[in-house]
């Protein structure tokens, strides 16, 4: 895991923070036993995801894709929070000036407790109707399909970003503005290729912030880091955070 005086660097680091911004991908999840998108038996190699996580994909086989989805929810909903995941939690209730930016679509950030939280790709226990725009919590497992909407009976989707899609604008502006104004942002088991999210570290550093990255391994990112530790989230991120 990087040096034990990277280690304690980035802890200072973190402890100093005024404003710290931490963004999350896949890789924190895996600790809980989700599966990444990208890893060696990420969820893309079996199931070709990318093909799957489309809007094309979702006019031309509905089904399918809720098929899809279906597993996943039903393997999700076994699923709990890790360390890194309540780690995170704590620190919103202990740091100032605080925002949470994941790309992770499975909740276990708001199930740890994470409140100053913005879900960029959508969250998988949520559907929006294709008709008239309503969106909804829905833990049905499995969700009959095809599933209705209650209000005009419209086809439901994911409430999910797919391939293509434009994030919401307002969570687009929110992310940006804590970015372009903390001094601190932490980077956790993200591979830092998926757009908007992998330039998000750009923005902070262009912003002047310090950059801190966890991960398994390097990634385009590693090279803009003032410190990246390689460790395992559910390891790292409760040290850093240890008084
Ligand atoms: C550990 C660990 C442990 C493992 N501890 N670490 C600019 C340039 C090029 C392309 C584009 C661009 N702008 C847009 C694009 C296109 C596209 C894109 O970025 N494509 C790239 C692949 C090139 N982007 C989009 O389409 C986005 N939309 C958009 O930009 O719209 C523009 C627009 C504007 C106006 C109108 C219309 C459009 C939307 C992207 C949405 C992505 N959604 C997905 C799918 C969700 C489906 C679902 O889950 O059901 O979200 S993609 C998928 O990747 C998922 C993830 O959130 C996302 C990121 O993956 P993540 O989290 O990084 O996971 P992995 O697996 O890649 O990495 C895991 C990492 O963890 C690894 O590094 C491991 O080493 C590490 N790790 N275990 C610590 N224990
Ligand atoms: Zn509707």
């Amino acid at each position: 895991m990087g040096s034990s005086s990277d280690l304690n660097q980035l802890k200072q680091r973190l402890a100093s923070a005024r404003s710290l911004v931490v963004l999350t991908g896949a890789g924190i999840s895996a600790d809980s036993g989700v599966p990444t998108f990208r890893g060696a038996d990420g969820l893309w190699r079996t199931y070709r995801a990318e093909e799957l996580a489309t809007p094309e994909a979702f006019e031309r086989d509905p089904r399918l894709v809720w098929e899809w989805y279906n597993w996943r929810r039903e393997f999700l909903a076994t699923k709990r929070p890790n360390d890194a995941h309540y780690a995170l939690a704590e620190w919103e209730r202990r740091q100032g000036r605080f925002w949470l930016i994941t790309q992770n679509v499975d909740g276990l950030h708001r199930e740890a407790g994470s409140r100053k939280l913005s879900e960029i790709h959508g969250n998988i226990w949520m559907v929006r109707c294709t008709r008239c725009g309503w969106v909804e919590k829905n833990r049905s497992v499995p969700i009959p399909i095809l599933p209705s909407c209650a209000r005009c009976a419209g086809l439901l989707r994911p409430h999910i970003v797919w391939f293509g899609e434009a994030l919401d604008p307002a969570d687009l502006a929110r992310c940006d503005e804590v970015l372009r104004t903390c001094d601190t942002l932490l980077i956790i088991g993200t591979s830092g290729v998926v757009y908007p999210a992998a330039g998000f570290a750009a923005t902070a550093k262009r912003a002047g912030a310090f950059v801190g990255e966890i991960n398994l391994d390097e990634t385009p990112q590693t090279a803009l880091a003032d410190i990246s530790l390689r460790g395992r989230a559910k390891d790292v991120v409760p040290l850093l955070l240890e008084r």
